[in-house]
């Protein structure tokens, strides 16, 4: 099994890099804030719990994601790995997640952190959310804010996992397409 964390600022790309990187190499995209938003669609008291923190521009509770993200896991049972995006973000969600690895007797590949300016985030929100609906990309203070949680409760996790020597950073500035090549080629050379 080959599982890989895709990392970094809120609007730094991961959502869509990841949709191409799961197409390349077959992983199965476990994505915290589309689950998220699919337990608030769908009105479920895990939903209805969530939309308080995401409308903010806050972090939802660690044990709701750390739960969501367990049973996730065991739904993908057949699963040759998984790319996880927007997971850990906390410190305490990327203790969780060792457990877990532990306990299915599997590991970290590669924790690959997408580095992006922030008036370049901005940006992409703003026009993200010209379309997307989303309650999150609504203001610029909320998108301001999601950064700063960013900075503060997010920014660890990195320090956390460098100790291991899996971190590597990729610059996120350019087109789709260039950053994929960059992503792919650490993960190839993971690979190989
Ligand atoms: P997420 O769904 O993880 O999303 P995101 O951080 O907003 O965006 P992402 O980085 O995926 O950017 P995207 O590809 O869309 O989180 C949403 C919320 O859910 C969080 O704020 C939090 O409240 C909650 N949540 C999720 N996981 C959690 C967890 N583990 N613990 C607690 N709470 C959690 O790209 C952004 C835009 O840029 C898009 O419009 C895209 O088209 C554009 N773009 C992408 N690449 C580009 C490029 N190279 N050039 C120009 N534009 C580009």
């Amino acid at each position: 099994m080959y599982n890989l964390i895709l990392f970094g600022p809120p609007g730094c790309g991961k959502g869509t890099q990841s949709d191409k990187l799961v197409e390349k190499y077959g992983l199965v995209h476990l994505s915290t804030g589309n689950l998220l938003r699919q337990e608030i669609k769908d009105k479920t008291p895990l939903g209805l719990e969530a939309k308080n923190f995401i409308d903010k521009g806050q972090l939802v509770p660690d044990e709701v994601v750390i739960g969501m993200v367990d049973s996730y896991f065991d739904q993908h049972k057949d699963a040759k790995g998984f790319l996880f995006d927007g997971f850990p973000r906390t410190v305490a969600q990327a203790k969780a997640l060792d457990k877990l690895m532990e306990l299915k007797k599997t590991e970290i590949g590669k924790v690959l952190v997408l580095d992006v300016n922030e008036e370049e985030l901005i940006k992409r929100l703003v026009l993200r959310g010209k379309t997307s609906g989303r309650s999150d990309d609504a203001d610029e203070n909320i998108q301001r804010n999601r950064q700063e949680v960013y900075k503060k409760e997010t920014l660890p996790v990195a320090a956390y996992y460098s100790k291991s020597g899996k971190v590597a950073k990729v610059d996120g500035m350019g087109s789709i397409s260039e950053i994929f090549d960059r992503l792919s080629f650490h993960i190839d050379k993971k690979i190989k």
